[in-house]
């Protein structure tokens, strides 16, 4: 299997194609479409975007990931213009407008974001965000958008973005049946951005807000059922759904919880059980019940920045061992779910960054060489293009990651589960893939494919943690089975 994975970068065999047939294409759509590509395929880094609707937490998971507050938040409708985060080691903001040109403003103070950007949105695209963030530019860009229901009718602004995006975080509040129609709703708004449960991440956000009256422990429990049933009613749409709380993994992530708050939050573990049972019960008592010597006003800044779930955490981290505010903060950060989201941020995105991008570059390309191109130049592309497409390291190079931990003995399969991964790996068709035979429907089709989604999931469930991402490729390379099915 691993044999036909070709060496050379799939991106770079796309460039090949397309600095081949640029010159001979006439002026026009194709040609415009070719000279986009190319001109994607020049900047190496992998483009991810943070979409989801209105107020759902998005900036304030931007910054958790960029480990630093440069995109504003706010309880009203706050991001307007879609923002790329990428390094410099100077803070800058440049302003892209829809006639080609750009121009550097400054940032706002301490970086990131203006509160006000000196032109009319409406002629604007985005933004890019320059700024010294270690981590995220040198491995990938960072897209904030704007909200998808955003009343100023910057919906299109928003899907723009997405789409020149390679892969997407889509963020969620509250995935009850209105959220869930909007997205069933979006389902269909991106089919032409060729979003799918291969590009797609989802993160149940701000889980902290669930109860009022449950510990974070259960909260995340309560959290981890409602994405895996909001994952199961999105399948094919979105992989995984990752419970985070964005707030937290903010505060911790960006560095505002300092020795102070630290000291604070140890004089807070100091007390004895029943009064720190007390202070934590509701945000009222945290502040006005007794608690030694911690003062008000600390406790009121420890609660604006980490919500009762955080401190209750926080608390939980110095129980634990944890001294001081790094230590605090690192435990905050796996609490908060942001260390799951950034394995599977490298997982899902940036191991397969090549395929992906080329992946994207392809999709923008299917608008011209899509109908049975009449003009032979063009039908020269599409075929190329198609011999490429057929490449397995654009979809199974994974999937040999899991054949390769079976057959090195660290991945235990059962004969049928052993048999379904086979089937992946080897079936060139749908019904292949799922070890049925051709005359089989869709609709059987679809039913095998949840008898082995179902079984996939149980097995995983059982697996030691750091062997369930395995698991995962599977259950989300038979997801995107299942979902192109027609
Ligand atoms: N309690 C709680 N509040 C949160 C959390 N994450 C974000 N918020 C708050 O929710 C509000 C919206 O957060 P943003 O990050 O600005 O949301 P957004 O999706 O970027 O919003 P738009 O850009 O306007 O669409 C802000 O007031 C945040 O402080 C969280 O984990 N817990
Ligand atoms: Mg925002």
């Amino acid at each position: 299997m691993t044999d036909q994975i070709v060496a050379t970068p799939l991106s770079d065999r796309l460039r090949d194609i397309l600095v081949d047939v640029e010159p001979r294409l006439p002026e026009g759509q194709a040609r415009q479409a070719v000279r986009a590509g190319l001109a994607r395929l020049a900047d190496p880094k992998l483009r991810i975007a943070v979409g989801g609707r209105l107020n759902a937490g998005k900036s304030t998971l931007v910054n958790a990931l960029l480990g630093s507050q440069l995109a504003p938040t706010d309880a009203t409708e706050c991001t307007l213009l879609a923002a790329w985060f990428r390094y410099h080691h100077r803070n800058q903001v440049e302003v892209h407008f829809r006639d080609g040109t750009s121009t550097v403003i400054p940032a706002a103070p301490g970086g990131g974001v203006p509160a006000r950007v000196p032109f009319d949105q409406h002629t604007v695209t985005h933004l890019t965000v320059w700024a010294p963030v270690e981590g995220v530019d040198h491995d990938f860009i960072l897209i904030d958008t704007p909200g998808r229901d955003a009343v100023s009718g910057l919906d299109d602004y928003s899907m723009e973005a997405i789409r020149q995006a390679d892969g997407l975080i889509f963020v969620m509040h509250d995935p009850g049946e209105v959220e869930l129609r909007a997205l069933e709703e979006f389902r269909g708004a991106v089919a032409s951005a060729r979003l799918s449960a291969d590009n797609v991440i989802g993160v149940l956000s701000r889980i902290d807000t669930i109860s009022d009256h449950l510990a974070p422990a259960e909260q995340r429990a309560e959290a981890s059922k409602i994405a895996a049933r909001a994952a199961a009613r999105l399948r094919g749409l979105i992989g995984t759904i990752l419970p985070v709380a964005n707030r937290v993994a903010q505060a911790a992530g960006c560095g505002h919880l300092t020795e102070s708050h630290a000291a604070t939050i140890a004089a807070l573990a100091r007390l004895d059980e029943p009064q720190r049972r007390r202070l934590l019960f509701d945000n009222t008592r945290f502040l006005t019940s007794p608690a030694g010597t911690v003062s008000e006003a600390a406790r009121a800044d420890l609660l604006a920045m980490l919500g009762r779930y955080g401190v209750t955490e926080a608390i939980a981290a110095v129980d634990n061992g944890a001294r001081g505010a790094t230590a605090i903060r690192t435990a905050l950060l796996s609490a908060s779910g942001l260390i799951d989201l950034q394995e599977l941020i490298r997982q899902r995105f940036l191991l397969r960054a090549d395929a992906l991008r080329v992946d994207s570059v392809l999709a923008g390309l299917r608008r011209v060489t899509g109908d049975a191109p009449i003009d032979s130049t063009l039908r020269g592309l599409a075929d190329a293009i198609n011999v490429l497409r057929r490449d397995p390291a654009l979809r199974v190079a994974e999937l040999a990651e899991v054949a390769r931990a079976y057959a090195a003995g660290h991945l235990e399969l059962t004969d049928r589960l052993a048999a379904d991964l086979h089937d992946l790996l080897t079936g060139a068709t749908p019904a292949q893939r799922l070890g049925r035979d051709a005359a089989a429907t869709d609709d059987e089709l679809r039913a095998e494919a949840d008898r082995r989604i179902g079984r996939w999931q149980t097995f995983e469930f059982d697996l030691p943690r750091r062997s369930r991402r395995l698991a995962r490729i599977v259950i989300e390379l038979l997801n995107e089975v299942w979902f192109r099915l027609d």
